[in-house]
């Protein structure tokens, strides 16, 4: 089957299946073909199913949008943080030499990269919105080199279907499917508006995630882990937003 007839087909039979049936058979379609959500089992879950099946199918392939320099905000505004501690005022002091960001996984050579290595690769800059589900956002400029370089120079092998990304701070940790992760938008950020990635915007290393809400924009990032199967991080649902409330997929 085409790709075009095929997609067609997904998209008719999601609408047609939740139109009349309701979300289960959404759901038993969207399994099908593999766009089932790792948050799928909490309350809120058939609708998820159904959020995340139709936007993988109907814009798979879509850029966020793109601003001018002249529509950066003049006050971007920084989401207060938990205190980060002794250790990384430490990093801090030493200009953060010592940062390390760990790839490890499904991949074929497991390392880890110094914020110098992640510099030398390919610079690459955007000028994007970040929407918090708190209501406010702000657009600006984020330079850094693509996920998919890094995940291309550990040798990410292909049969993995997410990477997870965890941050300095415990708490703070999400996954993303390979959509989003090989997306040419999705940046290992270390800069913003021409300077270095400030502290309180998750300077050194931030991972950016323009096609979704700005809590998938985890600050501080210290690992990316591949993987086949979201089961075995925290509770299962694939990332700490479900386990909060909130949902996994975040697309805007
Ligand atoms: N490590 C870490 N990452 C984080 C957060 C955080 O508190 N710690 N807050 C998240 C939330 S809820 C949002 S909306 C954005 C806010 O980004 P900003 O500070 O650039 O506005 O960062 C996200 N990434
Ligand atoms: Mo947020």
């Amino acid at each position: 089957m085409s790709g075009i007839s095929r997609r067609k087909l997904i998209t008719t039979g999601l609408a047609t299946a939740a139109g009349a049936s309701g979300l289960a058979v959404a759901g038993k379609l969207a399994a099908r073909y593999g766009l089932i959500p790792p948050d799928s089992g909490v309350l809120y879950g058939a609708g998820e199913t159904l959020t995340y099946a139709a936007q993988r199918v109907l814009t798979r392939h879509s850029m966020a949008r793109e601003f001018s320099r002249a529509e950066i905000s003049k006050e971007p505004f920084a989401n207060e943080v938990a205190p980060l501690g002794a250790e990384f005022q430490r990093l801090q002091q030493g200009s953060f030499a010592e940062w390390r960001l760990v790839v490890d996984g499904m991949v074929a050579r497991p390392r880890s990269f110094s914020v110098a290595e992640i510099k030398s690769y390919p610079r690459r800059s955007q000028i994007t919105f970040v929407a918090c589900e708190e209501g406010w956002s702000y657009i600006a400029e984020w330079i850094g080199t693509p996920l998919s370089h890094i995940l291309d120079a550990a040798g990410a092998l292909p049969q993995v279907r997410y990477i997870v990304y965890r941050s300095f701070q415990p708490d703070w940790w999400e996954s993303i499917d390979m959509s989003d992760a090989l997306h040419p938008q999705t940046f290992v950020a270390y800069g913003m508006n021409g300077g270095d990635l400030p502290i309180g915007f998750g300077g050194p290393l931030r991972l950016r995630v323009p096609r979704q809400l700005g809590y998938k924009s985890v600050k501080y990032i210290t690992r990316l882990t591949a993987t086949d199967d979201l089961k075995h991080f925290g509770k299962g649902l694939g990332s700490a937003s479900p386990e909060g409330g909130y949902a996994w997929y975040a697309g805007i």
